[in-house]
């Protein structure tokens, strides 16, 4: 019979007790599960008499969110824990460090990072984090090269990218993002109030003929291992370090995934700071700081990337004067348009975020929320001719005016 069996916290515990040379013997051990994800278990363990502390994550069979009733692969863990590792050898500095996996109970024990706080929660209290850009640039540049056939043996990565074949989490993704928000589906939540918004999204069939585009390339487009599902959630953050946690949605696909991510939850806050301001005048500056930081985020990658492409590149062919500039501007184009499929599903579909969600004001949520989606169909519509990021942050300025 199987060992795995969710843990309760006292379980957890002695679990912990028994990792060899992490707790001393007479540790006082105190455990608290805080997962508040939509999928996963997560036990905070502390020893009281030394203060030292470690996180244990281990996944569930089924979607925490829904229930039992939406069964899930367990083998996520170990593409999260063994993608965590890749990402930590590419970038040590921006993820947690992975103590050990236990391919039995699907249980990764890692570095606690409760010295940051969860970069969405950061953002809902306007706080500014001027290294950012910088190292999540750094991240997705690394990350995404060193894993594609720019950067690496291109036999070795058809190898991986069979280690890191994602069916369940790849589906969610695909439902949930390219498919449901934009028809009546029962997964679907969203406010009463902007149900006139939300209908003429089911009936723009061009809308819909853009995320088809987008959609046929997250099923069929292997070009890096990405991270997956890199919302301000999947990050930690202080103001001089930022990591990156959460890859179980890892899989290779469309480079421009990942940065859509990062753009696209940024510019979800932007759409709350509606409420999160104090305001007119902190909201403009703020709201000037998330564009900012979304400009950052493209062109930190973006110089990243070249750096490493001219000195670090495996093709002889990719080197062909007019590839890389034309790969990037396919790249950037991409970004924006899942930037934008990804702000529509936060509103339309089954899982949101707190930066909308949490408005406590109707009137005020709503018309955050009708923001969110005026710039996400902008995106999404424009995204093929887009040139620069310049005119992704015209957009959000457009949207609010
Ligand atoms: C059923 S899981 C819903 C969402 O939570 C995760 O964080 C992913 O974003 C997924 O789409
Ligand atoms: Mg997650």
């Amino acid at each position: 019979m199987s060992p795995y069996h969710p843990l309760t916290e006292a379980e957890a515990i002695e679990y912990a007790r028994g990792l060899d040379g992490v707790f001393p013997r007479e540790a006082r051990l105190v455990c608290r599960e805080i997962g508040d994800g939509n999928l996963n278990l997560v036990f905070h363990i502390v020893d009281e008499s030394s203060g030292r502390s470690l996180i244990m994550k281990q996944a569930l069979p089924y979607a925490k969110i829904v229930g039992e009733s939406w069964p899930l692969s367990l083998d996520r863990a170990r593409i999260e824990s063994e993608v965590l590792q890749i990402e930590g050898s590419l970038c040590p500095d921006l993820v947690p460090h992975v103590y050990r996996f236990d391919k039995d109970l699907y249980l990764t024990v890692m570095e606690d990072l409760s010295d940051h706080i969860i970069m969405r929660k950061g953002l809902m209290e306007c706080r500014r984090y001027p290294l950012f850009a910088g190292h999540i640039g750094r991240f997705l540049a690394r990350t995404l090269f060193f894993t594609s056939d720019l950067g690496m043996d291109q036999k070795e990565k058809k190898r991986q990218a069979g280690r890191f074949i994602n069916p369940d989490q790849c589906k969610i993704t695909e439902d949930l993002i390219f498919d449901e928000p934009y028809t009546d589906a029962p997964n679907n939540s969203f406010d009463p109030n902007i149900r006139g918004e939300v209908e003429a999204i089911w009936a723009d069939r061009e809308l819909h003929l853009q995320v088809a585009m987008l959609r046929q390339k997250f099923l069929t487009e292997g070009q890096a291992l990405l991270h997956g599902d890199l919302h301000t959630g999947s990050i930690f953050v202080r103001e001089d370090s930022t990591k990156v946690i959460d890859p179980e949605f890892a899989y290779y696909g469309p480079m421009g995934f990942d940065i859509g991510a990062v753009m696209a939850n940024l510019l979800l806050n932007f759409a709350g700071q509606e409420h999160w301001s104090a305001d007119a005048k902190a909201r403009t500056d703020y709201r000037n700081y998330l564009l900012e930081t979304v400009r950052g985020v493209w062109t930190e990658f973006e110089a990243n990337f070249r750096t490493l492409w001219n000195e670090q590149g495996t093709d002889r062919m990719f080197a062909t004067p007019g590839f890389q500039d034309a790969f990037l501007r396919r790249l950037f184009r991409d970004a924006a348009g899942f930037a934008g499929c990804k702000m529509v599903r936060r509103i339309i579909g089954l899982a949101h975020v707190a930066d909308i969600d949490a408005i406590p004001d109707p009137e005020t949520k709503a018309q955050a929320e009708r923001l969110a989606l005026a710039i996400g169909t902008a995106l999404i519509r424009s995204h093929s001719s887009l040139t620069s990021v310049d005119e992704v942050l015209e957009t959000a300025r457009k949207a609010v005016q």
